[in-house]
């Protein structure tokens, strides 16, 4: 629905390469609901409980030293089939399979610097959000865009 929610990162690589600001702020659709906080260094606990599932592949370690090799940009977007529409603009897990026009597409080579988190379901982004944030850490603000991008 219209107040669905995801969690989104930009992970260290975005941060570097500059690419935050093309990831978030001028693309059109859901709304950014958090004030963009950045977190230096997110912990190696906070890291691999947020890729837990993904605890048995043999790229589990590489994946969590890469996400905790400098800051994320850690948010939560929330408008209309957010979970889904915020994958389609993020692309394939592996960039070589993202097609241009999504973010990993555009501006990535492999998938061990694919640049950005997007949760893959409703359920994983309600963990992943209370994971990453404190509920009363989340900014809820009005868009004044909102009213040209809803019927
Ligand atoms: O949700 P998404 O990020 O698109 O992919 P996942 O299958 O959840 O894997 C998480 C993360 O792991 C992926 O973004 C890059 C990394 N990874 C990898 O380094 N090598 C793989 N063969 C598969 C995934
Ligand atoms: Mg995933």
């Amino acid at each position: 629905g219209v107040h669905e929610r995801t969690f989104l990162a930009v992970k260290p690589d975005g941060v570097q390469r500059r690419l935050v600001a093309g990831t978030s702020g001028a693309r059109a659709g859901p709304q950014n609901r958090s004030p963009v906080p950045v977190i230096p260094q997110a912990s190696e606990e906070l890291l691999r409980e947020h890729y837990a599932e993904l605890r048995e592949r043999p790229f589990y370690g590489r994946l969590v030293k890469y996400m905790g090799s400098g800051p994320v940009v850690a948010m939560v977007w929330q408008g209309l089939d957010v979970v889904r529409t915020s994958r389609a603009l993020i692309g394939a897990t592996n960039p070589a399979d993202a097609l241009p026009g999504t973010i990993r597409g555009d501006f990535c080579v492999e998938v061990g610097k694919n640049m950005i988190h997007g949760s893959d379901s409703v359920e994983s982004a309600r963990r992943e959000i209370a994971l990453w944030f404190r509920e009363e850490e989340l900014l809820c603000w009005e868009d004044s865009a909102e009213h040209w991008l809803y019927e």
